[in-house]
């Protein structure tokens, strides 16, 4: 069972993250804001508790590595990299999509060094996170290297030639995390491109596997609680079940909120609705 202090302080903030992307959705007029609100717990509890990470030593070598293959949520990993201490939040506010900003709509490292890898290209983070992790593993080094892919990247099929030379190469310390929101960009994967049954793949492919919700934040911290030990045997594939859009009525499961803006009404509107979600969790204000 996760520990309850952690849990409390990893839903506050996802909260403040709920709050934050979607005043940055309004203020740049427009972003990915459905699939930044599916990975909002496993983003969240990634960058404030299970990765091994300096935001003073970006550069350190002993960290744990991230790399955000769903790169057209760039936003989201800059806010959470942001809530971290990475930079400071108001920057991210005042630049993002500017012109000659270091934070665009995808990950870019050469702007930002702080990222591990740039992305935006589907099909490309588990690749590089499967080197990352095999030079890691040659060299002796103790971190891990995590993976945070879409379910409908899983369409690319170098998401499955990495898979499946992670398991040739024993790459224990790698970690896929897949959000599967059962939506891609223009609609229902099920529907465009099937990509179940998605625990039955990752097993055939011999990874260790997890299935969790992956919007509870319990669930979240149990399945980085039961990782194997880094240092050999089989990648382990979090398969995260979410949903789009999580948390805004207007925006779950719609397919025009995979990039929309929200007006200023919206925004209000959205706002009331997590708030609410929130105290009602806690068991009320007064609670
Ligand atoms: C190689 C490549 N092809 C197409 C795109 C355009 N594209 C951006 S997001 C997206 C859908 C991704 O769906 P999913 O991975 O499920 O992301 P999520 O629903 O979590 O946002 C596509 C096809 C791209 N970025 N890269």
């Amino acid at each position: 069972m996760a520990d309850k202090i952690l849990s409390d302080k990893l839903r506050g903030k996802t909260h403040e993250y709920r709050r934050l992307i979607l005043q940055l959705c309004n203020k740049a007029k427009g972003l990915h804001i459905g699939g930044d609100l599916s990975s909002a717990e496993i983003l969240v509890s990634l960058f404030q508790h299970q990765l091994n990470i300096d935001p003073k030593r970006p550069d350190w070598d002993g960290r744990d590595r991230f790399i955000l293959s769903k790169g057209h949520g760039g936003a989201a990993l800059y806010l959470v990299m942001a809530q971290r201490g990475y930079m400071e939040m108001e920057e991210l506010f005042n630049t993002y999509k500017q012109h000659e900003t270091r934070f665009g709509m995808h990950p870019c490292k050469e702007l930002f060094p702080a990222l591990d890898s740039s992305s935006g290209s589907l099909g490309h983070g588990l690749p590089i996170a499967a080197g990352m992790a095999l030079a890691a593993k040659m060299d002796g080094k103790k971190h891990r290297v995590y993976c945070l892919i879409g379910d409908g990247e899983m369409n690319e099929g170098s998401v499955w030639e990495a898979a499946m030379a992670a398991a040739q190469l024993k790459l224990g310390n790698l970690v896929a995390i897949v959000d599967v929101n059962r939506m891609c960009l223009d609609g229902f994967t099920e529907e465009i491109m099937n990509v179940e049954p998605v625990t039955d793949k990752w097993k055939a492919f011999n990874w260790n596997l997890a299935e969790i919700d992956g919007n509870d934040i319990g669930q979240i911290l149990d399945a980085f609680d039961h990782l194997p030990a880094a240092g050999g045997g089989k990648p382990t594939v979090i398969v995260a079940r979410t949903v789009k859009g999580k948390g805004v009525s207007f925006l779950q499961n719609e397919p025009a909120a995979h990039h929309t803006s929200i007006n200023d009404d919206q925004l209000k509107a959205a706002l009331a609705e997590v708030d609410a979600a929130y105290e009602s969790a806690k068991g009320g204000k007064n609670a």
